[in-house]
């Protein structure tokens, strides 16, 4: 048998967003793996988007983690173990079991999850046990027990093609759920009379190819679905099914009646002439479903926006039906597994939370030594707890909160001075391991077996195709082994997925009766590695169709509305800007996996904020500057990108820089710890802070076979093909530029330097060349650097460079340089489209015929269509 021949391809499931695609790994005989869209997977039929597609360029064993550490040192599995097990015990032991804790991730596969939240809440006796889902998703899951009374995501992505009106609101679908929004273009090409409507303060790609977009005040949406909901009650829009489905209608009318247009107006900023045209589409149209993301649930008031919403569809008993509801995105690949398991701080498990007759339910379920009794602190009140020396050990899986938490300088302090720090993780590159007593290799994605859950409640199998890399164990294994060194051994018995999925498939269904939603007992029995992809509840096989007549899962079975009062309009302290956080196309979260591809860090290769040329021209920032975002003693430093998309008074800046890839990224240290009453979840996209110019005076670009040692004022590098790129900038000029560069660069005795400069614009360039191969560059600049950007990058992977080019900085006017990279799966880069469109291109397709851009995974293709308006515009 030849080794092609021996190549399997295994189905699983993409580790990256809550579309849950299903994916086709074959692992080929010289090591790579070979990566593809599953045709029979129901959420993507195929498709995959830029992340999904570069997911084999992710699997390097660079940075990873393959062994134990202990306090720096490698240690063995049983030490390391001992170790936790023993100084847990001992902390429980001494302070009481609500001095230790878990902080856990929707990244989690479902087992893992389930095992961390029984030895929690069943075991040590503490219900502290939280998770990076309460910066994602706690808004939605209150918004839906108070409407619903469990929390339920009644839709399907079918409902979403079968719409005449989609809402968006918050979400910026065609980045963040790519594959789910390329089904919905492709649903409104079929159908070009349906509706999609966006409704963000940013003009983001998700407004290409829509019908309105509703640039909104910073929070105001909760004034525009309150005036919606006194619309549709003026329009006679309310129903039978909510008259018979629904209490508190009256409440929440009633509440709603001060709200015409003219005060939503004033509290959205929207014109009058938008808000009437989307009263008269939501009210006039049958099929809506409104998509709601992180626009809604990191906030404040998320909670009530979710019910502001839900209230309209209750209304209009546009719920339960296909073509229509309200539809919470999941933000992770297993946010709604975590949710099921009830990883949250204030659920207890399998969708039941902490009444007496639960908790003696699923204590007796587990034989239960010691069950939590109450709830345990939810994210940010547990870092504040540790702060304030209450936790005296936590073990940290699979997130990384020194990044991603609100005020997540007092989160690294908390951890600093937390007696005993445990971080699973894949690598230990990371700002959060950086701060662990112990680390933990967990196997990742591609290694490990098991299950997760999508938005539309579909539970898929994630299956290994590679070995464990080193020693790296799958966390289920790694919490198992714990638990049973704490003593606990009998209710931990699991040697596989498997086993710990057919106990929560019990559960689930265990004393249940129709009364909990989350019932999945209808696939015990299955085989588990067989598992096809399924949507819950499955009740002895069937799937239904939730809330289709009322059935709703409070004690009288009908839904709730709830009267809504908008909150004060947001008016940042004088001197400061709302600062808007989000994500980017390309890349995800921390950037531990994206950030290890040149493909994906091409799309923005360094931290940035985006921000209205006129509040430029006010603060005097120009242009590719550097700006200093502060709030209190925090501060990052990140790239001016001027922006019409973005709304004045606001800038927007991603959340996914560290300390790993940048001096001062880390954009989560300037945003506040407010959080939602209701939820506990942070509002992590209305933060206060001051913007300012960094003042600098050079800035570089450099580009090198080795990552040199980066310690300028302001420094950020990311992966190229070959090598690496990045950007930097002085406070001061070094005196001694040769002996600058052979500090920091890897040069030997055979690169010979050359370099030239302009003493009338003060800009240098340095190269050194060994062999005819390109080893580093360096351009330096009083001003932002003036180069061929991607054209240099690429010069590190040709055989014989043109010395004289690479100093210029430019290819030369044979070649242009392709720009920064659009198409991530094609490598065309944005001046390459211009190009295409300015000689003809009329459309994406025709950009795509002559440069391959978009042609791919088509995740590119709505900022194609963005460059092509905005060519339109400027010629
Ligand atoms: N490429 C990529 N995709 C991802 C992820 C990733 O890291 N990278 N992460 C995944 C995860 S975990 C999540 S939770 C999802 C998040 O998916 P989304 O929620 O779609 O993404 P965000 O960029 O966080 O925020 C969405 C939008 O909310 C807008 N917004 C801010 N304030 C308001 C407001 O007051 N009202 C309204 N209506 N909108 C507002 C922002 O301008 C932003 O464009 O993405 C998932 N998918
Ligand atoms: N300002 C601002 N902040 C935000 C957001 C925002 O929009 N704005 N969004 C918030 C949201 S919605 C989310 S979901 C969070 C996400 O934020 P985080 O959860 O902190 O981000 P990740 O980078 O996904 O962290 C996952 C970690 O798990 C590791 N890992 C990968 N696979 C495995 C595995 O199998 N096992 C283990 N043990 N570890 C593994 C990765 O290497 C990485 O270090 O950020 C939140 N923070
Ligand atoms: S849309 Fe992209 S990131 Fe999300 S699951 Fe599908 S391939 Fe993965
Ligand atoms: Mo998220």
């Amino acid at each position: 048998m030849t080794q092609a021949a021996a190549a399997i391809t295994v189905r699983t499931t993409c580790p990256y967003c809550g579309v849950g695609c299903g994916i086709l790994a074959t692992p080929q005989a010289d090591g790579s793996v070979a990566i593809a869209g599953d045709p029979g997977h129901p959420a993507n039929f195929g498709r995959l988007c830029s992340k999904g597609t570069a997911l084999g360029e992710t699997l390097s064993l660079t940075d990873r983690l393959l062994r134990p550490r202990i306090e720096g040192r490698e240690a063995h599995w049983d030490e390391a173990l001992d170790l936790v097990a023993g100084r847990f015990r001992e902390a429980i032991q001494a302070f009481g079991p609500d001095s230790v804790a878990i902080y856990g991730s929707g990244q989690l596969l479902t087992e893992d999850y389930y095992v961390a939240n029984k030895l929690m809440k069943g075991f040590v006796g503490s219900a502290n046990i939280d998770t990076n889902s309460r910066l994602c998703m706690a808004s939605s899951v209150a918004g839906h027990k108070r409407a619903f009374g469990s929390d339920t995501v009644p839709g399907n992505y079918e409902d979403l093609e079968a719409a005449d009106l989609v809402v968006l609101v918050g979400s910026n679908l065609a980045w963040c759920h790519p594959v789910l929004h390329q089904r919905l273009l492709a649903a409104k090409a079929r159908r070009p009379q349906m509706r999609i409507m966006l409704i963000d303060p940013r003009r983001t790609v998700s407004a290409e190819l829509t019908d309105l977009h509703l640039p909104i005040q910073p929070d105001g949406d909760i004034a525009l679905f309150v005036g919606l909901l006194r619309h549709l009650a003026a329009a006679g829009a309310a129903t039978d099914f909510a008259s018979k489905y629904v209490v508190g209608t009256d409440g929440a009318v009633a509440a709603a009646a001060a709200w015409d247009i003219a005060r939503v107006t004033e509290a959205t900023g929207l014109a009058p002439t938008d808000l009437e045209t989307f009263y008269r589409w939501f009210a006039e149209t049958e099929r809506v479903v409104t998509v709601y993301s992180q626009g809604v649930n990191q906030s404040a008031t998320g909670t009530d926006k979710v019910n502001a919403i839900i209230n309209c569809h209750l209304l209009t008993g546009r719920i339960g039906r296909p073509g229509m509801g309200p539809f919470s995105v999941t933000g992770q690949p297993n946010a709604m597994g975590g949710r099921e398991v009830g990883g949250l701080a204030n659920m207890l498990a399998a969708h039941m939370d902490f009444s007496p007759e639960t908790i003696e339910r699923v204590g007796r379920f587990w034989k239960a030594e010691r069950m939590a009794e109450t709830p345990g602190l939810g994210a940010v009140d547990l870092f504040a707890a540790m702060a304030a020396g209450r936790i005296k050990a936590v073990w940290i899986m699979g997130t990384n909160p020194v990044v991603s938490m609100p005020d997540a300088d007092a989160v690294r302090d908390a951890l600093k001075a937390c007696p005993f720090v445990v971080v699973s993780d894949m690598t230990e590159r990371t700002d959060s391991a950086q701060l662990a007593h112990v680390l933990l290799p967990a196997a990742p994605w591609g290694e490990k077996d098991g299950t997760v859950t999508n938005s539309e409640r579909r539970i898929s199998r994630q299956r290994a195709f590679l070995a464990p890399a080193g020693q790296a164990k799958p966390d289920w294994w790694i919490i198992t082994q714990v638990a049973r060194r704490m003593g606990f051994g009998a209710a931990f018995p699991y040697e596989t997925p498997a086993e710990i999925f057919a106990e929560h498939a019990r559960l689930s269904g265990f004393e249940n009766e129709g009364r909990r939603d989350f019932d999945i007992s209808g696939l015990l029995g299955e085989n588990y590695d067989l598992l096809e992809p399924v949507q819950w509840p499955v009740r002895e096989k069937s799937v239904e169709r939730l809330f289709a007549d009322g059935g709703f899962y409070t004690p009288d079975g009908k839904a709730r509305m709830l009267p809504i009062e908008p909150p004060p309009v947001l008016n940042p302290a004088p001197g400061r800007m709302v600062l808007n956080t989000g994500r980017v196309r390309d890349h995800w979260h921390t950037m531990t996996r994206t950030g290890k591809t040149a493909r994906l860090s091409a799309h923005y290769a360094e931290p940035f904020v985006e921000i209205h040329p006129e509040d430029a021209r006010r603060l005097n920032i120009r242009k590719a500057s550097l700006v200093r975002l502060a709030r209190g003693d925090s501060e990052t430093v990140v790239r001016a990108l001027l922006s019409e998309r973005q709304r004045k008074g606001s800038v927007f800046a991603p959340m996914h820089w560290t300390g790993q890839f940048a001096s001062k990224g880390r954009i989560d240290a300037l945003v506040a710890a407010k959080v939602d009453p209701v939820s506990a979840q942070p509002a992590l996209k209305m933060s206060e802070v001051t913007v300012e110019p960094w003042r600098t005076s050079l800035y570089g670009f450099f580009v090198a076979l080795e990552r040199p040692r980066l310690d300028t004022d302001y420094w950020a590098w990311a992966p190229a093909p070959r090598g690496t790129r990045g950007e930097l900038a002085w406070r001061a000029e070094p005196a001694d530029w040769s002996a600058w560069i052979g500090e920091r660069f890897h040069l030997d005795a055979k690169t010979k330097m050359s370099s030239v400069g302009d003493p009338r614009s003060g800009r240098r360039s340095f190269a050194g060349i060994r062999h005819g191969q390109l080893v580093f560059a360096l351009f330096v600049s009083p001003d932002p650097v003036p180069v061929a950007r991607e054209w240099i990058v690429g010069q590190l992977s040709v055989e014989k460079v043109d010395g004289l080019k690479i100093l210029a900085g430019r290819p030369g006017a044979d070649m242009p340089d392709s720009g920064p990279i659009v198409c991530a799966c094609h490598a065309v880069g944005r001046n390459v489209i211009r190009e295409a469109i300015r000689r003809g291109c009329p459309d994406v397709d025709a950009v795509g015929a002559a440069t391959k851009a978009g042609t791919n995974c088509g995740a590119c293709r709505t900022e194609i269509a963005s460059l092509i308006r905005s060519e339109a515009i400027l010629t």
